[in-house]
């Protein structure tokens, strides 16, 4: 997860965090409902400590845990390695059920890639036009959330049910945002009116002691708010263009920075290998034949050695069964397993893993340390949120000009995967050490892709002489016979790939 040699090597918990930051607050909340004692240090992110610097040196973000010297970063992948190495001192994150699990995560996720960026653009609206837009979409993902509880509490008190899960604290991490933000702009984002359950439901996580405990103060918090919209007010006026990094920094910057240090007890921790229940039904998986999203889930059933019926789906014309089963997203994969569906690759990925634990058959996708998971998570969500924006660019890329310029963040992408090649393989053939694994199978969906963009743009993205350990993964990857089973057609993929470009260069020339 970070370069090696962070020289923090004892058996300590410490925590780089921003007393203001919402995700840290969740890294906080966690720790406190574990009763777990560790060092929080908090950062100035005008002038990020070195320790910081050499622990997320890809992300250079808080938080980060750094437990015995061994640094993990983002969020939700914190939060699961809480849960994993630290199980039995409280009720659980995650359910025990894997199809439970994969709904939370899928919730948690939601709360990261749609609702927080709709909140995000309401919360950095100045003008009374922006304002509306984006209340617009930041009500609809509120709309979805309160459906959302409902799914998952299933008439209980929180997400997580009688207790305090992920969803509950991924989501919780902003309502006190939220408060700034309506008591600044007159807007009632939680309306118990319209959202009756989750505005109760967040009542009631304010409550809870872990949550209490850690909660920044809202006074200062509304202070900081208010007068960061003055600047991006006179910044607007100026026609400066912020962008939507700059209220990060802004905000959590601007708190006073402390050093704490908790001393609750640390429990002692456990290792517990993942709940194991059966898995019965049958399987049909809704695809489209080129997705790398889709590729995903078929090598991964491939190396199950499952068998499913797969439907083919038009997405200009979307099956109902599509609609219902991701009335979300409404996008492939979904694989829908016993008449339930399970939604998002990654989601989907370690639902099969979960469900089919595989003590004598193939390797599990994930590895069974819970310090390597939580690498493995990582990376596997760098490949989405980091390495595929930045292909998307180049594979979007009509002109020399478009094209180098999308070189420019699509190599130090790949640059960083080969780092990571490094890190997880440990001199073995494959991310996931002698097996295929999540990161492999999450970057290796994109290879048929960047294969033909590489072919119409003249590129060489992998290359060999650049990217040795990454060129020479890919050549073993793609041979892999569950991969090879499921890889669409080069040439096919590359006809709908000429077919695409035609398209947007007729859509340029007609702009
Ligand atoms: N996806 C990350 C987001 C973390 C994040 O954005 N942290 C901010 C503080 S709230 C940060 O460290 N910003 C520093 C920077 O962007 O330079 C997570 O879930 O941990």
């Amino acid at each position: 997860m970070a370069a090696a040699g962070s020289g923090v090597g004892d058996g300590e918990l410490r925590l780089l965090g921003k007393s203001s930051s919402p995700w840290v607050f969740r890294v906080r909340v966690a720790l406190g409902l574990r009763g777990l004692s560790y060092e929080y240090i908090e950062e100035d992110l005008g002038n990020k400590s070195d320790l910081l610097l050499r622990s997320n040196p890809v992300h250079k973000k808080v938080p980060v845990l750094i437990d015995g010297g061994r640094p993990v970063c983002e969020s939700l992948v914190i939060l699961q390695y809480i849960d994993e190495i630290w199980r039995g001192t409280g009720p659980p994150l995650l359910p025990a059920d894997p199809y439970d699990r994969a709904t939370a995560r899928f919730w948690a996720a939601f709360v990261d890639d749609k609702f927080f960026p709709a909140f995000s653009a309401l919360f950095r609206s100045v003008t009374d036009e922006q304002r509306a837009a984006a209340l617009q979409s930041a009500l609809l993902a509120v709309e979805t959330l309160e459906r959302a509880f409902r799914e998952c509490s299933k008439g209980k008190a929180f997400f997580g049910g009688d207790a305090v899960g992920i969803v509950d604290i991924t989501l919780g991490s902003h309502p006190i945002w939220m408060r700034a933000v309506d008591e600044t702009a007159g807007t009632n984002l939680l309306d118990g009116a319209k959202f009756p359950c989750l505005a109760a439901w967040a009542e009631r996580f304010m409550a809870v002691d872990a949550v209490n405990r850690v909660v920044p103060d809202a006074g200062k918090l509304l202070e900081q708010y208010r007068a960061s919209r003055a600047r991006w007010t006179a910044a607007a006026d100026s026609s400066s263009n912020l962008g939507h990094h700059l209220i990060h920094s802004y905000i959590y910057n601007s708190i006073p920075t402390t050093t704490q240090r908790h001393t609750i007890p640390r429990s002692k921790p456990l290792q517990t290998a993942m709940a194991a229940p059966g898995a019965g039904g049958e399987l049909l998986l809704l695809g489209t034949w080129s997705s790398p999203w889709v590729i995903r889930v078929r090598v991964a059933l491939g190396l199950k050695g499952l068998s499913y019926d797969y439907l083919e789906e038009d997405l200009a014309n979307k099956s109902d069964l599509l609609l219902r089963s991701n009335p979300v997203h409404k996008k492939v994969p979904v694989l829908i397993h016993g008449g339930r569906p399970v939604r998002e690759s990654l989601v989907i990925l370690q639902y099969l893993d979960e469900s089919w634990p595989t003590t004598t058959g193939p390797p599990p996708l994930l590895p069974a340390d819970p310090y390597d998971r939580a690498t493995a998570r990582f990376w596997a969500a760098y490949v989405n949120d980091k390495f595929f924006p930045a292909f998307r660019v180049l594979f979007r890329s009509l002109t020399d000009e478009q094209r180098a310029e999308a070189l420019q963040s699509a190599v130090p992408a790949v640059e960083t995967l080969e780092r990571a090649f490094a890190e997880c393989s440990r001199g073995k053939a494959f991310f996931g050490g002698d097996a295929v694994g999540i990161v492999d199978i999450a970057l290796g969906s994109h290879l048929i892709w960047i294969r033909v963009v590489d072919e119409v743009g003249g590129t060489d993205l992998l290359d060999g002489a650049k990217f040795p350990g990454l060129a020479a993964w890919a050549e073993r990857f793609v041979a892999v016979d569950a991969v090879k089973k499921v890889t669409p057609d080069a040439g096919k993929v590359l006809e709908q790939y000429k077919g695409f470009r035609a398209k947007w260069i007729a859509a340029a020339g007609s702009t």
